[in-house]
């Protein structure tokens, strides 16, 4: 993996509606993100937060909670990674809610013609604003990113689709809804849903998962939605679901995914410090990025 790191905050709080999880950004520079990377002999730059626009009165209706203000914050997300792409940095960004991915997205696909995707999940985030039941956009961005959904937003950085619906691997699924589903089965998107997890072991989930993304695609992205692991383990977020990922599963999933070195991008989404307790999950989040950035125990 490469040796400089750029780290990207963005603090954004409207793809859902819960408060706090603006906050997410400065919980994992607080629980030590930077400094561990630097211990592992990483170069790091920590370009800040990207800044998030009020809403302004909302004309989207409910379908699309705060369409202009999520569009505009993603579209400068894209502008800052591609930006640290150009100087050959490896963007790793922390939000933030999981509506940031839709410009992460857009900013890392720009130099792969066939971008591989690892969302780390309790949710699917394939709706749109038909299927959705919340109209939150942050169980939209992957939907986006196959370019389904409102074209404010599939067209963030200029083009579509970003990613190919079977350059997708989603890990820990436990609350699809029944257009995602839909959704998986039609586009050939594959799900390891927890009950693979608990069938076949973590190992043979991320061996699988290493080994089709290798085999098709040029560069992958993690895209870590904190709710993928058990609200034992990361209790500050949003929408808890109960029966995930264990804190030491995920950890052989990010040291086997550092073995493998496919890794080009990476984000740590959804830490809410007003829900957690004690900054539990922000330090679970930079325990992770220690792993995935090849941490070792000996
Ligand atoms: N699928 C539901 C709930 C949800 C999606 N992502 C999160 N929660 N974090 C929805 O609102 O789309
Ligand atoms: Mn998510
Ligand atoms: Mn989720």
């Amino acid at each position: 993996m490469k040796k400089d790191i750029s780290i990207i905050g963005v603090p954004m709080d409207l793809g859902q509606s819960r408060r706090g999880v603006d906050m997410g950004p400065s919980a994992m520079r607080y629980a030590g993100m930077i400094e561990r990377l630097e211990s592992l002999g990483y170069n790091i730059d920590d370009c800040g937060d990207i800044e998030i626009g009020r809403p302004e009165r909302d004309h989207n209706g409910p379908k699309l909670k705060n369409l202009k203000a999520v569009a505009e914050a993603n579209e400068e997300l894209a502008k800052a990674i591609d930006k640290e792409i150009n100087k050959e940095r490896f963007p790793l960004v922390l939000g933030g809610d999981h509506s940031i991915a839709i410009g992460t997205l857009a900013g890392v696909t720009k130099p792969y013609k066939n971008l591989g995707v690892i969302w780390y999940d309790a949710h699917g985030d394939l709706n749109t604003a038909e299927t959705s039941p919340s109209g939150n956009i942050h169980g939209m961005p992957l939907a986006v990113s196959i370019g389904i959904g409102d074209s404010a937003l599939t067209n963030i950085a200029g083009f579509g689709p970003k990613v190919k619906p079977e350059n997708i691997v989603i890990i820990g699924a436990r609350s699809l809804d029944k257009g995602e589903r839909e959704l998986i089965k039609e586009k050939g998107i594959k799900v390891y849903t927890m009950h693979e997890i608990d069938r076949l072991g973590m190992t043979q989930v991320m061996n699988e998962a290493i080994a089709y993304l290798n085999e098709r695609t040029d560069g992958v992205h993690l895209s870590l939605d904190l709710d993928g692991l058990d609200p034992t383990d990361a209790p500050g977020v949003g929408t808890p679901v109960n029966g995930g990922i264990s804190f030491r599963e995920s950890h052989l999933a990010m040291e086997m995914l550092a073995e493998a070195g496919i890794l080009t991008s990476a984000e740590f989404v959804e830490v809410n410090p007003i829900l957690d307790d004690k900054n539990k999950t922000a330090t679970v989040a930079v325990d992770l990025a220690g792993s995935l950035f090849g941490e070792k125990l000996l």
